[in-house]
């Protein structure tokens, strides 16, 4: 039973530093004030082509709402306020370190306050209505998060 135990204890003293070592994945559905989201391609890749939300990596010790403003200067070039949490969905194991389901995009919605576009990293920005958000074809994690920003622009 001793041995037992330590076997266990290991496991999840192992578990425990993977799940620090997680890669957390924040995402910004930017509205503009006519009731439109901002949608962004990837131009380069696996997921090159499909469309995002953008935003990406939360650094380590970072704070997401950090991430999320650093990465819509780093992609798009402008500054942003974060307003609030919309979704969170599960990312498969490529970005969650190998443990599909440990890690997420978390979705924030928010406006653009300082700069002007330009797609840093995307090959295409678009921006789109509420009746046209489904009809892009989307990375499959953000998928889901779109009847929350659906919901959000026909609100406004
Ligand atoms: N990602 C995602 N949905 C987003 C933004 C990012 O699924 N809206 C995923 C794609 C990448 C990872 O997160 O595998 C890191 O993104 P990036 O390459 O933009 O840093």
């Amino acid at each position: 039973v001793r041995a037992m135990q330590a076997h266990l204890d290991a496991y999840a003293a192992a578990a425990a530093r993977r799940a620090q070592e997680v890669t957390q994945v924040v995402g910004a559905a930017l509205v503009d004030d006519r009731q439109r989201v901002l949608v962004a391609q990837r131009g380069s890749g696996p997921l090159a082509g499909l469309w995002e939300f953008p935003g990406g990596k939360v650094e380590p010790g970072e704070p997401e709402v950090a991430a999320l403003v650093r990465e819509c200067r780093e992609e798009l070039g402008v500054g942003i306020t974060p307003r609030a949490f919309l979704g969170e969905v599960p990312l498969d194991g490529v970005v969650a370190g190998g443990v599909p389901g440990a890690s997420t995009l978390r979705l924030w919605w928010g406006r653009i306050t300082a700069g002007e576009l330009v797609a840093h990293e995307h090959s295409e920005l678009r921006w789109l209505g509420p009746e046209e958000l489904e009809d892009l074809d989307w990375i499959p994690a953000d998928r889901p998060l779109l009847p929350a920003v659906r919901a959000l622009l026909v609100d406004r």
